[in-house]
């Protein structure tokens, strides 16, 4: 599976993460989150992303002064893919990874970044108890517009925040439509949500939606935002991803254990 991983930076970190990290990295280090999406065009809408509460996460160094916070397993697939820059270029066990710490996903809720394209200058690490460890990076940038997963997980957030330890503000950043399409208009995740009645992010439906959405968004939508307003995904899906790889924003990165199959991405 050839996923996009984008360079999502923290801004300021929660405190626990702040109190975690202390004495760990240098006070001017950049700091990357890297969600892995299959959905590169829809990056516009972006406004959370999300950690596994209960999952581990590394923080990997890059290069001088530059550190990811991705999952061991990933941190491993990237290793082998000449990512990370000091360490082992062909690491013979998983503890000649460039490792600095790790903590669980719920020490860094709250953070603040900032993601490559979207239109909320800042957004926050949310958690979502869906998220898969043994997938892509184990980090999943969040798009309410396109992706009924996120939908239903944003929505549950704002009506659960005490409950999930958040401010209910920074689960409710505008929905912005990014990709219009006939069957279900200019917010396919929203409208499918709604119309298949799910009402919780562990809706068993949430799988015929998801599939319902990527198929539409990729043979039949039209981009409403960004660079490439107006031409269709199918033209501009590779056009967003190779105009981020060039700015240096993110990177190609392979899940050699992911599925086999092709998602029109
Ligand atoms: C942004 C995005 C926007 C995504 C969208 C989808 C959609 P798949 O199809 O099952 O292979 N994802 C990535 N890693 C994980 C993980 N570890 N756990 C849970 N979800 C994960 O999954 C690929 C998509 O699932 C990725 O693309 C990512 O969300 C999420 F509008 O990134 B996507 C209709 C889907 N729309």
């Amino acid at each position: 599976q050839e996923y996009t991983a984008l360079k999502v930076k923290v801004t300021e970190w929660s405190q626990s993460a702040a109190e975690f990290l202390k004495g760990k990295i240098e006070d001017d280090a950049n700091v990357f989150f890297v969600p892995a999406t299959l959905r590169p065009e829809t990056m516009y809408g972006q406004t959370a992303v999300f950690l596994g509460p209960k999952i581990t996460y590394g923080v990997y160094k890059v290069r001088e002064k530059e550190y990811y916070v991705v999952t061991k397993r990933a941190a491993w697939n990237m290793a082998f893919q000449g990512i990370f820059s000091s360490g082992e270029e062909f690491p013979k066990s998983q503890d000649q990874l460039p490792f600095v710490a790790e903590a669980p996903g719920s020490t860094f809720v709250g953070t603040s970044v900032s993601a490559p394209l979207s239109v909320h200058e800042t957004i926050k690490i949310l958690p979502m108890e869906t998220v898969s460890a043994t997938k892509g990076t184990g980090v999943v940038t969040s798009v309410p517009s396109d992706s009924p997963d996120d939908y239903a997980t944003m929505t549950d957030l704002a009506k659960k925040a005490d409950y999930y330890g958040i401010k209910k503000e920074w689960a409710e950043l505008e929905i912005l439509p990014v990709i219009d399409t006939p069957t279900y208009g200019n917010l396919t995740a929203p409208t499918l949500v709604k119309k298949l009645k799910i009402n919780s992010p562990k809706d068993a439906k949430l799988a015929e939606a998801k599939d319902l959405a990527y198929s539409e968004g990729f043979y039949k939508g039209t981009m409403l935002v960004g660079e490439f307003k107006g031409e269709t995904v199918q033209n501009a899906k590779d056009k967003v991803r190779q105009s981020l790889i060039k700015s240096g924003l993110a990177f190609a990165f392979a899940d050699p254990s992911g599925k086999v199959v092709s998602r029109s991405g």
